[in-house]
């Protein structure tokens, strides 16, 4: 609490949060060049009298209402309580859920479930050993998209995958480890994993990628729809995501969303997260003169990926502020999609994008601390 009232006539309280000098911007003839940032709380009825006392005493005395900013991570530790489950598609709740009648395999994504819910920030990856049954589903999935891979996927994609298989484990015949596949991508991008129950908010979801962690599901879809999944399962994460988080442009793209995220309003979240859905899920883009696919939700669908390289979709040339009120579909395949010049092209424009949000504050991601520096503007 200050007391100015030995400065000035008027009797006031103020609670003093932060005080910090910075060189002033403009040079004045008289006095210091000192600016002074200063966050307070104060009663709305003392204001006026408070800023009329600062201005007897400083030159030139702006202020900065505050603004609510949701609360964010700013250290890879605080990724524990980003952990907003959502409900939908859940084989617990949803009837349509093809898993929903099979309590064997409720059982099996209960505790699958348990040991994303019990993991923290720095704990080893979990282990599972995977049944009979689930290495046939992934077996199946992983022949099928293989085979089209070559000549539907972007380069940067089968390089990846060239690099998983001959560097970390993955053929139709086992489901590779989060684990074996966090070091793998430590190494080429600075990406790691996290194990996670299921679909994520959105907030809590974009938010690990500014710290380069991607949250995987470590279940698999009911075998008995191995063609399609409702919600993320590991054969989505990992042919469809893992691959291309091996890419270094790509991985920088996938950051450069997250820390836009960081603290943003409800309908930027909104917006990010569509901008995410039409690149990172269900983007192409130009190669070579034709059109590659480097989205994870087609790169993980054998029907979609096929359909959406035919001549039947609408395309439309990837622009963030078009792309981020585009309304998408998560049932069927999307009507349009978004074809970006190259993965660099993509994230120049996001970059461009996250630059023109309005927030109160910068952040600044150090990589050595693993750490969101939060810089407030004056
Ligand atoms: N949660 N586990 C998980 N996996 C995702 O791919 C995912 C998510 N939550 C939201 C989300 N993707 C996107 O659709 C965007 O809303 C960010
Ligand atoms: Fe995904």
């Amino acid at each position: 609490i200050i007391h100015l009232s030995h400065l000035v006539t008027e009797t006031f309280e103020v609670k003093l949060l932060h005080i910090e000098s910075r060189p002033g911007r403009k040079q004045k003839n008289s006095g210091s060049d000192l600016e002074f940032l200063i966050k307070c709380e104060v009663h709305s009825s003392d204001l006026e009298v408070f800023l009329n006392s600062l201005k007897k005493v400083a030159d030139d005395v702006c202020t900065i209402p505050e603004e609510k900013v949701p609360w964010f991570p700013k250290r890879i530790k605080d990724l524990d309580q980003c952990n907003f489950l959502m409900t939908k598609f859940d084989p617990e709740m949803d009837s349509n859920h093809p898993g929903y009648s099979d309590s064997e395999y409720r059982k099996r994504r209960a505790y699958i479930s348990e040991l994303a819910f019990g993991y923290k920030q720095g704990d080893p990856l979990p282990y599972v050993e995977y049944t009979e049954d689930e290495v046939s589903t992934w077996r199946e999935i992983y022949l099928k998209l293989r085979s089209i891979y070559p000549s539907l996927a972007c380069r940067q994609f089968l390089e990846g995958l060239q690099q998983l298989e001959t560097e970390c484990g993955y053929s139709e015949e086992r489901i590779p480890q989060l684990r074996d596949i966090s070091a793998f991508l430590k190494e080429k991008t600075g990406f790691q994993l996290r194990p996670v129950a299921g679909l994520l908010s959105a907030r809590d979801f974009l938010a690990s990628l500014a710290f380069r962690v991607f949250q995987c599901t470590q279940y698999i879809r009911h075998s008995s729809a191995p063609m399609h999944s409702p919600e993320p399962d590991c054969c989505h994460e990992l042919l469809g995501h893992i691959p291309m988080l091996a890419d270094k442009e790509f991985a920088q793209f996938s950051q450069e969303i997250g820390l836009a995220s960081l603290g943003a309003s409800e309908e930027e979240i909104e917006k990010l997260s569509t901008l995410y859905w039409f690149t990172v899920e269900f983007g192409l883009c130009k190669q070579n003169g034709t059109v590659k696919a480097y989205g994870a939700g087609l790169l993980s669908s054998y029907g979609e990926l096929i359909y959406a390289l035919s001549n039947e979709p609408k395309y439309k040339p990837f622009n963030p502020e078009e792309t981020a009120v585009q309304s998408y579909q998560d049932q069927t395949y999307q009507p349009i999609y978004y074809v970006s010049e190259s993965l660099e092209d993509a994230k120049i424009k996001i970059r461009r994008y996250a630059a023109n949000i309005k927030r109160p504050f910068a952040v600044c991601y150090d990589p050595f601390t693993c750490r969101v520096e939060v810089l407030d503007q004056p």
